[in-house]
């Protein structure tokens, strides 16, 4: 009886699979609004374990998308997420929450907010956490109302004293914040983290847009219940569309420790970041904020556009950072969407992670942030392999073994041996990403391609390149950090984009490009240059799976290369979810 009812489960998934199997993702990372009616509400019988991460942040099944109000309170640290309880799609969207002592190792709990007022009946979306004085935390969400129209919403803890803030009571006061006539009701969204001004009064950003121009529309509040509009946004661009999920904090201009949002002082500089609905990649800007008038303006060398500098120059998108008191760091998390199609999602029976949480700070030189895995990470290294000096001559490469590469932490140093042999660069190679898919890891260069073919078959036919490529320009080098993903997976149906980002280094003072590699069942995150340029790919392999991947490291470029150092741990999986 029981295995007839599985069959009758399994056929009838089939069938779901099937029918949906020609909607495949359209050529970009999928919009998160996406709505599969259908297929909302299709629990999995059986969550695929293929292509699941070890120690990424995901829950047991279904669909997830952005990171939510995450903080650090009374020595825990929560997270929240956009989550879909009844299947792996988009949809039903509730606010799930797990908590951790150590950012790695984390324990799920009931949904923090679902949908169950007039003010958020259609959905709890995203939102960010604040620290009232009096050490008391309050959400503040986006709910989209019984009319559809976007909201913002507060939520308190129901009991201070629970060490987990499992449950959370939303006023009926709510909402309190509406969409006034100048502005889209259902384009204002995703609230930040409020700061305190000189003024003794909060404020926070809500991402709009109106018409082509996307903003940052600001509001004051003196008790954080009552809010009233600034006259004019912290800050717009034109023809940037929908600023969703904006994050909007202080930096400071020496060392790598973080600072709270309220801070502000000659010592700091702000960053303001937005996720474009438009091309779902996000942009951030270095600069000032100026809070008598409160306005911000980005400094000349960052654009605010989408040239402008990204976290991450892959698969990364509506993510959120906050200051983390214990440990003196800002913190940034962030979603990475599948790339198969969305039968496959369904037949795996979950959909999407969080990256790594990372640190991140300004730069020596004030221009650019540096990103870098929380150190917590690193508790998580296993068995370890350690090679020294290796010489790769051109179209040269060797196999790094004795651990399962498909569950690793890698960081290598390259010693760059001359520079005489780089490749001209074309100014008409702005983009990265276009230069990168026309030279991908096995197109030969001068300085480079080299780097690692990560969840690569025994015979190469899956392989995902992670490279560095040298050129020169007239007063310059430029160095590029590309991820190929072309022959990742054999598996049709697939969306295998090749990521790239510049990398910003002196390579001809220090000869030297390091990386660092995380490699995880489906994502693949590196950070060049000790967290200059980031970027993090999702791939499917159907031979180099498990303990079948294998990790390479190439050079198809005629200057010869050294690995001075490279060490591959084998990486422990945490309690995850
Ligand atoms: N996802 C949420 C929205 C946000 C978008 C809905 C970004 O609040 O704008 O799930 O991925």
């Amino acid at each position: 009886m029981m295995e007839n009812r599985k069959l009758a489960l399994f056929l009838f998934n089939f069938l779901v699979w099937f029918l949906f199997s020609l909607l495949v993702r359209d050529g970009v990372v999928e919009a998160s609004h996406v709505v599969y009616e259908e297929l909302q509400s299709i629990s999995p019988s059986i969550v695929s374990s293929k292509h699941r991460t070890g120690f990424h942040f995901q829950p047991q099944r279904n669909w997830l998308n952005d990171p939510n109000g995450p903080m650090y309170y009374n020595g825990i640290y929560h997270l929240f997420y956009q989550y879909n309880p009844k299947g792996a799609v988009w949809g039903n969207i509730v606010w799930a929450h797990s908590v951790s002592t150590d950012l790695i190792n984390w324990t799920p709990l009931e949904p923090a907010l679902t949908p169950t007022k007039p003010f958020d009946i259609n959905g709890c979306w995203s939102g960010s956490a604040t620290i009232l004085p009096g050490n008391k935390p309050v959400i503040f969400y986006t709910g989209v109302d019984s009319n559809n129209i976007q909201v913002q919403n507060l939520a308190f803890p129901k009991n201070l004293s629970d060490p987990y803030l499992i449950e959370w009571i939303k006023p009926d006061y709510n909402p309190v914040i509406i969409p006034d006539e100048s502005i889209e009701p259902s384009k204002f969204r995703d609230p930040t983290t409020g700061w305190f001004g000189h003024d003794n009064h909060w404020r926070v950003i809500i991402g709009s847009r109106h018409n082509h121009r996307g903003m940052a529309i600001m509001y004051r509040s003196k008790d954080f219940v009552h809010w009233i509009k600034a006259k004019h946004p912290l800050h717009s661009a034109s023809n940037t569309g929908m600023w969703e999920c904006p994050d909007f904090y202080p930096v400071s201009l020496h060392g790598n420790t973080g600072v709270d949002t309220s801070q502000y002082g000659d010592g700091f500089k702000h960053v303001l970041k937005n996720s474009l609905d438009v091309t779902r990649y996000e942009y951030y800007t270095v600069g000032t904020y100026y809070r008598e008038k409160d306005r911000y303006v980005p400094d000349m060398t960052s654009a605010d556009d989408q040239s402008g500098l990204r976290y991450d120059y892959g698969n990364f998108y509506a993510s959120k950072t906050f200051y983390d008191s214990g440990k003196n760091r800002r913190i940034l998390w962030g979603w990475s969407n599948e790339t198969d199609s969305v039968q496959d999602d369904v037949a795996k029976g979950w959909s999407g992670i969080q990256a790594i949480p990372r640190a991140l700070w300004l730069d020596e030189k004030g221009q650019q942030l540096v990103i870098w895995p929380v150190e917590e990470v690193e508790n998580l290294r296993g068995k370890l392999v350690h090679i020294k000096n290796k010489e790769l001559k051109y179209g040269e490469m060797f196999e790094v073994q004795g651990i399962m590469s498909s569950q690793a932490d890698v960081e290598v140093s390259f010693e760059v041996t001359g520079l005489e042999k780089a490749e001209i660069y074309d100014p008409t190679w702005e983009d990265p990403q276009v230069l990168c898919g026309e030279k991908g890891a096995s197109v030969k260069g001068g300085v480079g391609p080299f780097g690692l073919l990560v969840m690569a078959s025994s015979g190469l036919q899956e392989q995902t390149g992670v490279l560095f490529r040298v050129f020169k320009a007239p007063n310059k080098d430029v160095v590029l950090l590309c991820h190929d993903a072309t022959k990742s997976t054999l598996k049709g149906g697939v969306f295998k984009p090749n990521f790239a980002g510049y990398v910003d280094v002196d390579i001809r003072k220090t000869g030297k490009l390091s990386l660092r590699t995380l490699i995880d069942g489906s994502v693949i995150e590196s950070f060049g240059a000790g967290g200059r340029t980031c970027i993090t790919s999702r791939v499917y392999p159907t031979l180099a799976v498990g303990n079948n991947a294998h990790l390479y490291v190439f050079n198809n470029g005629q200057q010869k290369i050294k690995v001075s150092h490279l060490k591959a741990w084998e990486m422990v999986r945490p309690t995850m979810n």
